[in-house]
């Protein structure tokens, strides 16, 4: 999969991503993931991407000129050159050559929430392209002619985008296939069954007069599975009864047969 970022922050990119698992997803050429400057595209010396609000107000306003000339050669594989200082864009670099244009996601705490079936959906993408915003937002014409889709990661608010950014490049990359770096498919984990996951355990087996449920030590497989199930369904009930009402949730509550 293929991954660009556009960020005023772009260094902000090399520590967090390249020191996890992405890192060797990217060694490894599963994950194509380029990380553009957007003040490459900005037109004046001080490489200016923010203005003051229409109509007043405090803060400033990311600019849609700035914003649209680098989605155009992001989109395209095109360096800022091409498309920057264009008033009206060639109608072959408004979309990528032969095709629509790749899912460009706007981050924002105005977005569709990112859930588990939202980042499998992108997971089956080809490309994204993720768009990080700061100061007070971004001119609303970027929401209208760039982004395909608006993803919050959740109520709260950030100075930015670069965090959200992050969080959807591991969220969905980890479901790409080879990505991760052992066999185990993620579909095992949590929230891919709906429920939180079940508690686990490793030596010692005696921490300090703390034990481990001896289920887990008797042996018995079709025990430990129906345990295991139980604490996950007791786990979501005491935490996050609204995951049980979850229509999209691909187990049923129920202990597994046998
Ligand atoms: C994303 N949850 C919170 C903050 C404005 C584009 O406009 C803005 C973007 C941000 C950065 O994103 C978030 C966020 N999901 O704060 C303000």
């Amino acid at each position: 999969m293929r991954i660009d970022v556009l960020t005023i922050f772009p260094e902000w990119f090399a520590g967090p991503l390249s020191a996890s698992l992405l890192g060797k997803a990217d060694d490894a050429g599963t994950l194509d993931l380029r990380v553009h400057d957007l003040r490459a595209f900005a037109t004046d010396r001080h490489r200016t991407v923010d203005d003051a609000p229409y109509g007043g107000g405090a803060g400033m306003v990311m600019r849609a000129d700035v914003w649209v000339t680098a989605a155009e050669a992001v989109w395209n594989d095109l360096p800022p050159e091409v498309t920057v200082g264009r008033a009206a864009p060639a109608a072959e670099l408004a979309y990528v050559a032969g095709g629509a244009r790749p899912r460009t996601l706007l981050l924002t705490p105005r977005g569709r929430p990112l859930t588990q079936a939202f980042a499998r959906e992108l997971a089956a993408e080809p490309r994204l392209v993720l768009c990080c915003g700061r100061y007070e937002g971004i001119d609303e014409r970027v929401h209208d002619l760039v982004a395909t889709d608006e993803v919050s990661i959740g109520d709260y608010v950030l100075f930015g985008g670069e965090v959200a950014a992050a969080v959807v490049v591991e969220a969905v990359t980890r479901l790409v296939p080879g990505v991760m770096g052992n066999a185990a498919s993620p579909e095992d984990e949590s929230f891919s069954s709906g429920l939180l996951e079940y508690p686990h355990y490793t030596r010692p087996a005696d921490l300090r007069g703390h034990g481990v449920p001896p289920v887990l030590t008797s042996g018995d497989h079709g025990a430990v599975e129906r345990w295991r199930h139980e604490q996950a369904v007791a786990l979501t009930r005491a935490r996050r009864p609204d995951l049980l009402d979850d229509p999209g949730r691909t187990t049923d509550v129920a202990p597994p047969a046998g």
